[in-house]
Formats: structure tokens, C-alpha cells, sequence
């Protein structure tokens, strides 16, 4: 498993390519645009190897990587994004095999730029809400088109649009969410075989999650309490039980909070212990060694439920400690799902 980083204040993407064994060398730096705020990935040549793509909020950018076939990282497509943007998220919209991108920002409306143009001309706009800070891309209502979902920072909703097919979108569908998000995927959380919706939000330091009816129906949120003011969220099944559990990081308390979607019934004694090193995204430095977390049987009796949906429930968080007089922890990541390799934002990551 290798790692990227961006540098906010340098402009820069940093490669980390593991070596197996847990050790993560720093390999290689590459210059992008001004202040990256998000990193994606998604195959743009389709050559095999999986690429990166950066947001670059400063200079109304997104830079394209690729992925070379001696391992190193090149420069590959620079698009101009003329708005503030914030985040992105790669598919394959017109299923034509190659993925498409959709970008989102400060101003009320997507842009959609298509692989099959070689992502040139003017990209197609989805008016939407304004301030999308985080984006994610499936098919909710099951016709095999894939749908956009993007959560608003400010604004404390989502917005589902629902591809109808030869480019064309419905009316986004917008309902209340929770407040500044920050991260949004899309993961089937309770089993049922469609693709539901979390997001994390920082303002009310929760978890939100809206569970899909089938035919693209979302539910209200259900929400689950986390660390104070959390700004990162990723999926992993950390406990290898075969269900999608959630991590943040929050940055007032210092913590990287795991919280396991347990089944309700039967209520399955877990044992879980992570073992990992917790790196410094800006330096590549190691904040600490040998951070572990084990969680008992005995330890998931005690206490609240973290939170719960019809069919999941959400155990006590147990969280990793970051020493106070570090950084506050930006991000976290481990595998999503198994649809995108690995990414992470700015910040710190955990290693298992
Ligand atoms: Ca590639
Ligand atoms: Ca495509
Ligand atoms: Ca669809
Ligand atoms: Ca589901």
C-alpha cells in the first residue's frame, strides 16, 4: 500500500510507496497549484495503474497525475475549474469505460468534465446548492447509471442528482444534513444492497447517516456521536467482520476515533486491535510509534450504543490519542472500500 500527501502550504503532493513491510520511504515530491485541498484517484489513461488527481483551491484548478510505469508520478492534464473548487470525485458517468470527473466549490453548480473529450472543452454545470466541500459518485435507485451525491459545508444539506442518461441530470434532490460537511461517501452500511450516504460534519461533531430506501430514497440522518470538531472521515472494515466501519479524526480533543458498525442481532463478541505508526503529512516525520487499540468483548457491553440504525449499530468509539503537543490530526484514511485506492488529504495519517 502506498500513500499520497498534499501540501496546502507548498503546493505539493508527496509519494510514499510501501515497501511491505510497513515502512513508508518518502519517494518523491511533484509541484501542483496553489493550496491543494483534495486529493482522488482514478485510472485517467487507462493504462492499468491508478492515478491521482489534486484540487487546487487557490488557482481554480484541478491537476491530473499519472502514474508512471517506473512507479514515479508525472504530470499529466492541468483542467482550469472556474470557481473556487473544493473537492472532486472520479466515475464513469457516460459508461463508456473511461472516468469522468465532477468537481465541486463555493458556487451553486457542479462541473462535470468528460473522459471521452480527454476532459477538454467547457465542462457540463449541475445547478445545485453552493458550497459543496465533499463528493461522491454510485448508483442509488438501481438503473446502472451513476448518480452524483455532494454535502454542503455551510448550507447543512446533500444534494442527490440522478443521472437520466446521454448527459442529461434530473433536478437535484436536496434534504437537511448535518452541519459543515467535510467528508461524504457513499457505502451500503446496513447490508441491504444499495449504497447509502455518511458524511461527518464538523459543527455538531457527528456522523450522519442516511440510508437509501432502495429507489434512491434517503433517509433522514441517523446520528453518531464523535470526537470534537471532526474534519476527516474514511471507510474500513477494521475488524475484518465484513461491514464497513467509520473513522474520523477530530482536532479539538486529538483524536482518531474508530467507530464499528456492529450487526444488532446477533450481537457477536468483536475483537479488534490496530497497530500502526502515526505519520506527520506535512514533514513525513513519525509523531508516534506503535500507537495501538485493542477492544474487548467486555469493552462493547459498557456503556451507550454510539449511535444505531434499523439493522447496525455503532459501538462506543474507542480512539487513538495524538499527543497535545502535536498538530491537531487533519486527516485519516485507510482503504475505501474497493473501488479507490487509498488517498489522504493534508494532515496525519495511521498506518496499520
Ligand atoms: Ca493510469
Ligand atoms: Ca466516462
Ligand atoms: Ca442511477
Ligand atoms: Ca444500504
Amino acid at each position: 500500500m502506498d500513500v499520497v500527501l498534499a501540501s496546502y502550504a507548498e503546493g505539493k503532493v508527496g509519494w510514499h510507496l510501501g515497501d511491505g513491510r510497513g515502512n513508508l520511504p518518502f519517494t518523491q515530491a511533484i509541484g501542483v497549484g496553489k493550496a491543494p485541498h483534495h486529493l482522488f484517484s482514478a485510472d485517467w489513461d487507462t493504462d492499468g495503474r491508478a492515478d491521482v488527481g489534486v484540487v487546487c483551491y487557490d488557482e481554480g484548478t484541478v491537476h491530473l497525475l499519472r502514474t508512471g510505469s517506473s512507479g514515479s508520478l508525472q504530470p499529466y492534464k492541468v483542467l482550469k475549474a472556474p470557481i473556487q473548487p473544493r473537492t472532486a470525485a472520479a466515475g464513469d458517468l457516460d459508461r463508456d469505460g473511461k472516468p469522468d470527473l465532477v468537481v465541486g466549490g463555493e458556487e451553486p453548480f457542479l462541473l462535470i468534465f468528460y473522459g471521452k473529450n480527454g476532459y477538454t472543452g467547457e465542462p457540463q454545470r449541475l445547478t445545485g446548492p453552493a458550497s459543496v466541500w465533499a463528493l461522491d459518485i454510485g448508483d442509488l435507485n438501481g438503473d446502472r447509471r451513476p448518480d452524483i451525491v455532494a454535502g454542503t459545508y455551510t448550507g447543512s444539506s446533500i444534494a442527490t442528482f440522478f443521472n437520466a442518461g446521454f448527459g442529461r441530470w434530473e433536478e437535484p434532490r436536496v434534504q437537511p444534513s448535518g452541519n459543515y460537511n467535510f467528508a461524504l461517501y457513499l457505502g451500503d452500511f446496513d447490508k441491504d444492497g444499495d449504497l447509502d450516504v455518511v458524511t461527518v460534519s464538523a459543527r455538531d461533531h457527528v456522523i450522519n447517516v442516511h440510508l437509501n430506501d432502495g429507489k434512491g430514497n434517503l433517509s433522514d440522518r441517523h446520528r453518531i456521536g464523535t470526537g470534537q470538531w471532526p474534519i476527516s472521515l474514511t471507510l474500513a472494515d477494521v475488524n475484518g467482520d465484513d461491514n464497513v466501519d467509520f473513522l474520523t479524526t477530530s482536532i479539538h480533543d486529538h483524536a482518531i476515533n474508530v467507530h464499528r458498525n456492529v450487526p444488532v442481532t446477533p450481537p457477536k463478541p468483536v475483537l479488534i486491535a490496530i497497530q500502526g505508526r502515526l505519520i506527520d503529512g506535512d514533514t513525513g516525520q513519525e509523531v508516534a510509534g506503535n500507537v495501538s487499540l485493542v477492544d474487548s468483548t467486555a469493552m462493547e457491553r459498557a456503556g451507550d450504543l454510539g449511535g444505531s440504525l434499523p439493522g447496525a449499530a455503532f459501538r462506543p468509539r474507542p480512539t487513538f490519542s495524538v499527543p497535545s503537543d502535536r498538530r491537531a490530526p487533519y486527516s485519516c484514511a485507510q482503504g475505501h472500500g474497493s473501488r479507490v485506492p487509498p488517498l489522504l488529504r493534508s494532515g496525519l495519517c495511521c498506518r496499520p
